[in-house]
C-alpha cells in the first residue's frame, strides 16, 4: 500500500495512514458490511465509487464549509487529507424517520431531544431535518445524545456552528439527490478543527456508507425502505436465515454484480459522470 506511511487504524471498510505530521491518507476498500458484519466477499470498485462520491461532494460544498481534502490519488480510492482535531461527536442529520431515529421516536416520541409530531410512521419525512448527535463508540453502537450533551462535549458556540454547517450540508445534498431520484434519508458527518481553529468537514461525505440512500421511485412510508446500494446483499443474507453474527456468508457472483451496478448507478446519477470516465481519470470528479 502507501510507501512509508504509518498505518493508524482500520474501519470496517476504510484504512487510515499517516503521510506526515499534517497529512493523512484515507483509503476506501471494496469491503462491504451488512447488519454490521463485514462480509468475506468484496464488491469490485465499491471503494472507488465511495471515494469519488466523497470527492465530488467535497468539491461542491466548499461554499458551505471547508473540508480536509488535499488530493485525490490516481488509484481513485485514496484521499490525501489534512489532519484535523476531530470533534468527539458524530453529527447525524435526519430528514426521514428511520433506524435509531424511528426506534427512539417509537419509544419516547422524541429523537435526541427533538419532540416530533404524533402519528409519524416509519420512514416518514420529517417536517424539518433535525441534527441528532451521537457519541463515537470504540466498539459496538454509537449512542444518540441530545444537543445539550453535545454542547458540553465540544462547547456551546462550536456546537451551534457544527449544527448549522451539518444542516446546510444535508439540505444541499438532499436537494441534489432528490433531483436525481435518490432520497437522502439521513447522513453522518464528522467535523474537525484545523490548526487555525476553523471548523472543517472531515472523513467521508454524503456516501452510501455514511448515509441512507433510498430509491425515490419506491418510497413508501410505513415500513423500512429498500437500500439503494445494499438491498440485494441484504435480501440474499435474509434468504439464508443467517443469524447476523460474524463470520458473514459468501455472496454469489450475481449478487455481487448487481450490487456493484447499484453503487455505480448512484455514482452516475449523483455526479452526472460516466463511472468509466472516473476510472480512466479520477480527477474528473473535481472539475
Ligand atoms: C478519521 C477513520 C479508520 C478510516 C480519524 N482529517 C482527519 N484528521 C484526523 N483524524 C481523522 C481525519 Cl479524517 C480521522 N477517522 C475515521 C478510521 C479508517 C477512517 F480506521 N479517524
Amino acid at each position: 500500500m502507501p510507501e512509508a506511511a504509518l498505518h493508524l487504524g482500520s474501519g470496517k471498510v476504510r484504512e487510515l495512514y499517516a503521510l506526515d505530521d499534517e497529512r493523512l491518507l484515507l483509503v476506501t476498500t471494496d469491503r462491504i458490511s451488512t447488519f454490521d458484519v463485514i462480509l468475506p466477499t468484496e464488491v469490485p470498485d465499491k471503494g472507488r465509487v465511495l471515494t469519488g462520491l466523497s470527492a465530488f461532494w467535497f468539491s461542491r460544498t466548499r461554499h458551505i464549509v471547508p473540508n480536509h481534502l488535499l488530493a485525490l490519488r490516481d488509484d481513485g480510492r485514496s484521499l490525501e487529507c489534512r489532519r484535523l482535531e476531530m470533534l468527539p461527536v458524530e453529527i447525524v442529520v435526519r430528514g426521514y424517520l428511520s433506524g435509531s431515529g424511528w426506534h427512539d421516536y417509537r419509544a419516547t416520541g422524541s429523537v435526541c431531544g427533538h419532540p416530533l409530531p404524533h402519528g409519524l410512521r416509519e420512514s416518514d419525512r420529517l417536517p424539518e431535518p433535525i441534527v441528532t448527535p451521537a457519541t463515537k463508540a470504540v466498539s459496538g453502537h454509537d449512542e444518540n445524545i441530545d444537543a445539550r450533551t453535545a454542547a458540553s462535549l465540544v462547547g456551546a458556540r462550536r456546537w451551534a456552528e457544527a449544527e448549522a454547517v451539518a444542516l446546510a450540508l444535508y439540505r444541499f445534498g438532499a436537494a441534489h439527490a432528490e433531483s436525481r431520484g435518490i432520497v437522502l434519508a439521513d447522513t453522518k458527518f464528522e467535523l474537525g478543527i484545523d490548526r487555525t481553529g476553523t471548523l472543517v468537514l472531515g472523513d467521508e461525505a454524503l456516501t452510501p456508507d455514511s448515509s441512507r440512500f433510498w430509491p425515490a421511485a419506491a418510497y413508501t412510508p410505513g415500513r423500512p425502505q429498500p437500500s439503494y446500494d445494499k438491498q440485494f446483499v441484504r435480501d440474499y443474507c435474509e434468504s439464508l436465515g443467517w443469524d447476523k453474527t460474524a463470520p458473514g456468508p459468501d455472496i454469489p457472483a450475481a449478487v455481487v454484480t448487481g450490487t456493484r451496478a447499484r453503487y455505480v448507478e448512484a455514482f452516475e446519477l449523483l455526479t452526472e459522470l460516466a463511472f468509466d470516465d472516473y476510472l480512466a481519470d479520477p480527477q474528473v470528479v473535481l472539475r
